[in-house]
């Protein structure tokens, strides 16, 4: 069974007792989500108003801030002004706190995209490949990232209503489940969806079986459903972290959340043995990435 753990964290800048941080570490390179049901962003009086779907655009699934530039959303300059404001305070808080939890990491904590998610999160027609209240690993067709890990911290914003995630089975025991169904990338075709900038960068193999069980396991109704899992509340005010790339999660139901990525290269991790690259290569009995 995944791991949700909980600590009383009440600052985005805490010191940690050993012990803490010890339980930290452990939970989120093992696999788990850490939860932090006490630490809550905090939006001022002015604020409060972003929480509404009319400041999307209508086209993009999330509003985000990606260092000066807001997409996604729509309003006079004076108010997405302020509304790239709290995104942008809210990802310094996130990258605070990675930092206090996780030191070995704080030398990446140059922030990617912060997204901010006034829409529910299901109820959207979206494609099954892109249908997110389906059990899944995060794995992006157009960005390889060769290894690199996906740190998450979410915040529910929500002041009166959960988030509510399905969690699924360990990342070791899906990939033995749908491993076998992912076939070889075709030769040449890596190379050429990159020289096409269809992805950003060549496709590894690492990149093309995390894509693979990404699919693999939208696209299975019936693992969907009889899959270990549990349900997992996060109440109004709680801030919680995961790799993404590792978690199996599913969004159930909520609107009003706010989530920062930060990207890890495997070598940051305290035991990059746990990382999903080094599991796949042991499952698979080869290197998944070129040497270099
Ligand atoms: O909407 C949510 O709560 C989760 C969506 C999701 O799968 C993600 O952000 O990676
Ligand atoms: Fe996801």
């Amino acid at each position: 069974m995944t791991d949700i753990v909980s600590l009383g964290l009440t600052s985005w800048r805490p010191e940690l007792e050993s012990a803490a941080q010890q339980t930290a570490i452990r939970t989120i390179e093992g696999g788990g989500v850490l939860v932090l049901p006490r630490l809550s962003f905090e939006l001022s009086a002015e604020e409060v108003r972003f929480l509404s779907p009319t400041w999307s655009d209508g086209r993009a699934k999330n509003i985000s801030l990606d260092g000066a530039a807001l997409r996604g959303a729509y309003g006079l300059d004076q108010d997405l002004g302020a509304l790239a404001r709290m995104i942008e305070r809210f990802g310094a808080s996130a990258g605070d706190l990675v930092t206090a939890l996780f030191p070995r990491y704080a030398p990446y904590v140059k922030r990617a995209r912060t997204s901010f998610r006034p829409q529910p999160a299901v109820g959207r027609p979206v494609s099954w490949r892109k249908d997110d209240a389906r059990l899944h690993i995060d794995a992006f067709p157009s960005r390889p990232n060769h290894g690199e890990r996906i740190l998450r911290v979410f915040s529910n914003v929500n002041p009166v209503e959960d988030r509510v995630w399905r969690v699924g089975e360990a990342f070791a025991t899906m990939a033995q489940t749908f491993l076998p169904r992912i076939g070889k990338p075709m030769p040449g075709i890596p190379a050429l969806l990159a020289a096409l900038r269809v992805t950003k960068g060549v496709r590894s193999e690492y990149d093309h079986l995390m894509l693979g069980l990404h699919d693999n396991a939208k696209a299975d109704l019936d693992y969907q459903r009889r899959c270990e899992q549990q349900t997992v509340h996060f109440a109004p005010g709680t801030t919680w972290l995961c790799f993404s790339d590792q978690v199996m999660h599913a969004a159930v139901s909520g609107q009003h959340m706010l989530e920062q990525t930060i990207h890890l290269p495997v070598t940051a991790l305290y035991d990059p043995g746990s990382s999903p690259l080094a599991i796949l290569e042991r499952l698979c009995g080869r290197r998944l990435l070129p040497a270099h």
